[in-house]
């Protein structure tokens, strides 16, 4: 297998002359704790890249990773996490409504990442009508698969699939490495 690059480059809040280098963005997002830096590791074979934050909600930057050189990964806050404060959750999405509403990046898409064992929450839903309302591409992921035992699995990425009236979903997990091969065909590496 080729080897990958990638290196953090920086934690930005709102504005940032990064933002509009023209390198293409891949934008990784979810709920807190739904195992979005563990994906990205595990996506670009790097134990330690973006930190599995033991504490769900602090990460409120956008963390922008060089990826082969060429284009980003972007690490967007977590959302809708129980124990942040109503006020600081607000920070948090109006940062995320920011960089996919107003921020007028051109070349960019999404990747919404949902926990397969929880399904789509209204957070999700709200964030998978955001992205189609924008016109930006996405593809969801149902991680952490390797929480379903067989009898489960399909019935539930069957479930996940109606919910999302048919957009592309790939089943994930981080530590089986389950879709991976599938989800770094969508996010070019
Ligand atoms: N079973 C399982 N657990 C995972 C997976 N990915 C992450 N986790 C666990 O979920 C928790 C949150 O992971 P993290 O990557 O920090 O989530 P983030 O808050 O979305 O960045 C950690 O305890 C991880 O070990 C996975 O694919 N399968
Ligand atoms: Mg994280």
């Amino acid at each position: 297998m080729k080897n990958i690059s990638a290196k953090f480059i920086k934690g930005v809040i709102g504005t940032n002359e990064i933002l509009y280098d023209g390198k293409f963005q891949i934008a990784f997002i979810g709920r807190s704790n739904v195992g979005k830096s563990s994906l990205i590791n595990s996506l670009v074979m790097k134990k330690n890249l973006a930190r599995s934050s033991s504490k769900p909600g602090k990460t409120i930057r956008l963390d922008f990773f060089l990826i082969n050189n060429k284009f980003y990964f972007v690490d967007l806050p977590g959302y809708g996490y129980s124990k942040v404060s109503a006020k600081r959750y607000d920070d948090l999405r109006k940062m995320i409504l920011w960089y996919f509403l107003y921020s007028e990046i051109k070349n960019r898409m999404a990747v919404l990442i949902i926990d397969a064992k929880i399904g789509v929450t209204p957070l999700d839903q709200e964030m998978i009508n955001i992205l189609k309302e924008n016109k930006i591409d996405f593809v969801i992921v149902a991680n952490k698969i390797d929480k379903l035992k067989m009898g489960q699995k399909e019935k539930q990425l069957k479930k996940i699939q109606a919910e999302c009236n048919g957009l592309k979903i790939i089943s994930y997990s981080s530590i089986t490495k389950e879709g991976r091969k599938e989800l770094m065909k969508e996010v070019f590496i």
